[in-house]
């Protein structure tokens, strides 16, 4: 598409009055020369510009009010067909060298990358408007805490960014005269002719870039108006550049939840937990224990993102960097997890989800039997038998985290909460026991790094492949994962009181095809014997791979007893299973290279060494 040239002074800044960060004006005047929006708008983050952001959007068609009976001040967007998830083919890394990008990461040099932008921006926002959407990730004024500017063209970005961040006038003041921001440039990429109608859902479709320049810590997204793709505070930021900066100042920025667990004789412990895509992230960090757990508690600090860094007394502290939850929907009901249930019963950002006659949300799973006539994800009339998903598979709630039932109460305190256990899982139906303490730090770290799930046919059509994915941070970690493992194994000299590391696999297969835990509340069993080793209580028995629980040591009031009775063989270690894995960690250390740590070679032949002449099977004693 060809566009003329506006001539002229371009629009005006329109630059708060309490503004004086040359800088931050600077880089604003740039983007404005380079993409030429109509006009600029600064968010001020109040209820005010919430609602008529909103109110502009259901003019233009991208946002549809949901029944304000049913789901009071919520909205339902569909988007282009095709710009519905993350694109990971299309996001780089453009570091100076390619060796700190790493195996993992899409590369090309910056220089090189910034011709291709430029052109791509270049009057890429004429006929909309510019968004300066300022935010905090992380309580305002926190240690832990970073701003960031993301300068948009999409009003639903920034009505995303309203409920996902802090964002406004806050986040602003907050950098002064001259704070560091990320800078974060987003362009839907569908400039508007004079006259041109806009669509509900602009994109475009011929050019997509996530681009993220680590070293001036700078990220620029263009094509795609989805989720990570254009909310730049989450993915982009809190996960590829903030894991970059943590590397260089000695924090963790890690795709984590984070849950407190209050025992009825009043310790409160907090564990952060890293899960690949499909293993209930979002579930597990809003539990709600068994009734046989009368006094124990869970509540949730986040469930996506933890921001970590040790404190004073050489412990880690965490903060969930985020404001609200951006959650996949198919799946989600008042059976897997009430209080995400709850926490959508009103203010919410719906998209790519069903709608019903009566203006509400539906989708796959939300309950057991459809409703009998829908409008799917696409607009289209839908019925049970029609032969298609009601509901996008990745289609996504946006919430306020503060609506949430059990968020903690110290989910806002800006020193953050202290780490007692990290915990790492996969979605195994072989191999990997249920719960596994690690021996040491370093051991945690090597079974973190080769952590793997069995794909899904949703992802990639293959079932039941493992794929390796280091810390849940395949998709995400900003720099190359071998220095990553090093910068992990490096920061335990920091800690006195290091958290203890486990590994869970809820999804473990009985011979008969049938899952062997219970999992969902029952996890609290586990999670329970988790907290009770963090305090010393606990008791475990030595196994080839880590500390296990002997039977004994589990609450099994209330349990199903098909979940004691298959407890055995969810915690059983097979050797030749053992070998085989312990071979395909080597495939991932090939892939990684040079950059691998020295000591998870040896770890690897030290677990390997201990099932040399080992029984085929170990069993709990
Ligand atoms: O979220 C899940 N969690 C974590 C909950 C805190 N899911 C859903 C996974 C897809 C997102 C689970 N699915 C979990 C789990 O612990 N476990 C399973 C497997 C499972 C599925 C159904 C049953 C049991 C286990 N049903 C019955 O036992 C009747
Ligand atoms: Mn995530």
């Amino acid at each position: 598409m060809k566009l003329e040239r506006v001539a002229g002074p371009g629009p005006a800044l329109n630059v708060p009055s309490f503004v004086r960060h040359p800088r931050l004006i600077a880089w604003i005047a740039g983007v404005v020369a380079l993409t030429r929006p109509d006009q600029v708008h600064w968010c001020d983050g109040s209820d005010a510009e919430y609602r008529d952001l909103c109110a502009q959007l259901v003019s233009a068609g991208t946002l549809l009010p949901l029944n304000p009976e049913a789901r009071p001040g919520s909205f339902l967007a569909r988007s282009d067909p095709s710009d519905v998830a993350r694109v990971e083919d299309r996001t780089y890394i453009c570091s100076e060298r390619e060796d700190d990008a790493g195996p993992t990461n899409n590369w090309m040099p910056p220089t090189r990358m910034k011709v291709t932008l430029n052109q791509l921006f270049d009057g890429c926002m004429q006929g909309r408007t510019l968004y300066v959407v300022p935010f905090s990730m992380g309580p305002i004024g926190s240690p832990i805490s970073h701003i960031g500017i993301e300068l948009t063209d999409s009003p639903y970005v920034a009505v995303s960014m309203r409920v996902m961040t802090r964002m406004g006038d806050a986040a602003l003041r907050a950098l002064g005269t001259d704070g560091t921001f990320v800078p974060c440039l987003h362009s839907v990429g569908m400039p508007l002719a004079p006259g041109q109608a806009d669509v509900p859902w602009p994109c475009n479709k011929d050019h997509k870039y996530i681009v993220h320049f680590p070293e001036e810590h700078a990220i620029w997204s263009f094509g795609s108006g989805y989720g990570g793709n254009a909310l730049l505070g989450k993915k982009c930021f809190a996960l590829r550049i903030a894991s970059s900066m943590a590397r260089d100042q000695g924090w963790l920025a890690e795709h984590m939840l984070i849950l407190g667990v209050e025992s009825p004789s009043g310790s409160k412990s907090y564990v952060a937990a890293a899960f690949p895509s499909a293993c209930g992230k979002t579930n597990f960090a809003m539990l709600i224990p068994p009734p046989a757990f009368d006094g124990w508690k869970v509540t949730t600090v986040g469930d996506d993102i933890a921001w970590i860094k040790p404190d004073a007394q050489g412990r880690l502290r965490a903060i969930n960097p985020e404001f609200g939850f951006f959650g996949v929907a198919p799946g989600t009901s008042h059976q897997s997890n009430p209080n995400a249930m709850l926490t959508m019963r009103e203010n919410g950002i719906f998209t790519n989800v069903a709608l019903t006659e009566d203006g509400d949300v539906w989708w796959e799973g939300m309950t057991d039997t459809p409703p009998q006539r829908l409008t799917d994800w696409q607009g289209q009339a839908w019925t049970p038998d029609c032969g298609r998903k009601a509901a996008h598979p990745n289609a996504r709630f946006t919430v306020p985290a503060s609506q949430c039932p059990s968020i903690d109460a110290a989910w806002q305190e800006p020193a953050g909460v202290p780490i007692s256990a990290f915990i790492f899982g996969g979605r195994r139906s072989t191999t990997m026991p249920l719960v596994l303490e690690s021996f040491n730090w370093t051991h945690g770290v090597y079974l973190a790094a080769t952590m793997g799930s069995e794909t899904t046919a949703a992802a990639t059509g293959k079932v039941g492949e493992v794929r390796h994915d280091p810390f849940a941070m395949l998709p995400f970690c900003g720099y190359h994962v071998g220095d990553y493992f090093s910068h992990w194994l490096r920061l335990r000299q920091q800690l006195t009181r290091p958290p203890r590391i486990f590994c869970v696999n809820w999804f473990r297969r009985g011979d008969d095809g049938k899952f062997l835990w219970p999992g969902y509340g029952e996890n609290m069993r586990i999670l329970a014997w988790i907290v009770g080793r963090c305090e010393g209580s606990a008791p475990a028995v030595e196994s080839a791979l880590g500390w296990m629980p002997p039977e004994t040591a589990i609450e099994w009031d209330g349990a199903p007893d098909r979940a004691r009775a298959d407890f055995a063989a969810a915690m059983a270690i097979e050797r030749d299973e053992w070998t085989t894995e312990l071979t395909s960690h080597q495939l991932l250390f090939d892939r990684i290279g040079s950059k691998l740590p020295a000591e998870f070679q040896l770890q690897r032949q030290l677990l390997l060494a201990g099932f040399q002449g080992a029984a085929d099977h170990w069993r709990l004693p």
